[in-house]
């Protein structure tokens, strides 16, 4: 009884929040008896592509993998939120087709916050590794980050509170029938 699946995928620099906006959404979907699932580098890059790093080329096998296995979960009725920083437009585009062409929702979610922002938050020291030159391709210091230009919705968490964050993201999902 409108239990229609959907994958949200959010994109955005490291430490722009978008596993800290998924985790608060999972929560409030559950609360509703929702079945949501989190997809992100700590259950995906540690198991079915730990053979793959961080060059655009395995980034883009790591997102259609990730888009492949977001659809059989959204097969399943289930709730996807998709957190990985997925920089290139051309890769999250074919995401996006492989869902569209299986007339299943797609919801792209810039999570967009300047580098600076990103980058003063560092929760990991990665920016500051990046910047020492000790992680080569890291995104925003020495690899593109391709915005989305036809996001679904943009949320500058800098700017947003996580409630507010959530509230839009509940908004957006009522509009779209997926609650
Ligand atoms: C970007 C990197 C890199 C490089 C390691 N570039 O903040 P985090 O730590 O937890 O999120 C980042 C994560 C990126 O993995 P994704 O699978 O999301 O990337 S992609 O979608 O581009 O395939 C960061 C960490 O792993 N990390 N090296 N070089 N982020």
């Amino acid at each position: 009884l409108g239990q229609k699946g959907a994958t949200i995928w959010f994109t955005g620099l490291s430490g722009s929040g978008k596993s800290t906006v998924a985790v608060a959404l999972e929560k409030v979907l559950q609360s509703q008896g929702r079945l949501a699932y989190r997809l992100d580098g700590d259950n995906v890059r540690l198991g079915i592509n730990k053979n793959l790093g961080f060059s655009a080329e395995d980034r883009a096998e790591n997102i259609r993998r990730i888009g492949e296995v977001a659809k059989l979960f959204v097969d399943a009725g289930v709730i996807v939120l998709s957190s990985f920083v997925s920089p290139y437009r051309a890769d999250r585009d074919l995401v996006r087709k492989l869902h569209d062409d299986a007339g299943i929702d797609f919801i792209e979610v810039y999570v967009d916050v300047p580098l600076a922002e990103a980058e003063k938050r560092d929760p990991k020291g990665l920016y500051k590794k990046a910047r020492a030159g000790e992680i080569k391709n890291f995104t925003g210091i020495s690899d593109p980050y391709e915005a989305p230009e036809r996001a679904e919705l943009v949320l500058p968490s800098h700017q947003m509170s996580l409630q507010e964050e959530v509230e839009a993201l509940l908004k957006l999902l009522g509009a779209r029938g997926i609650l």
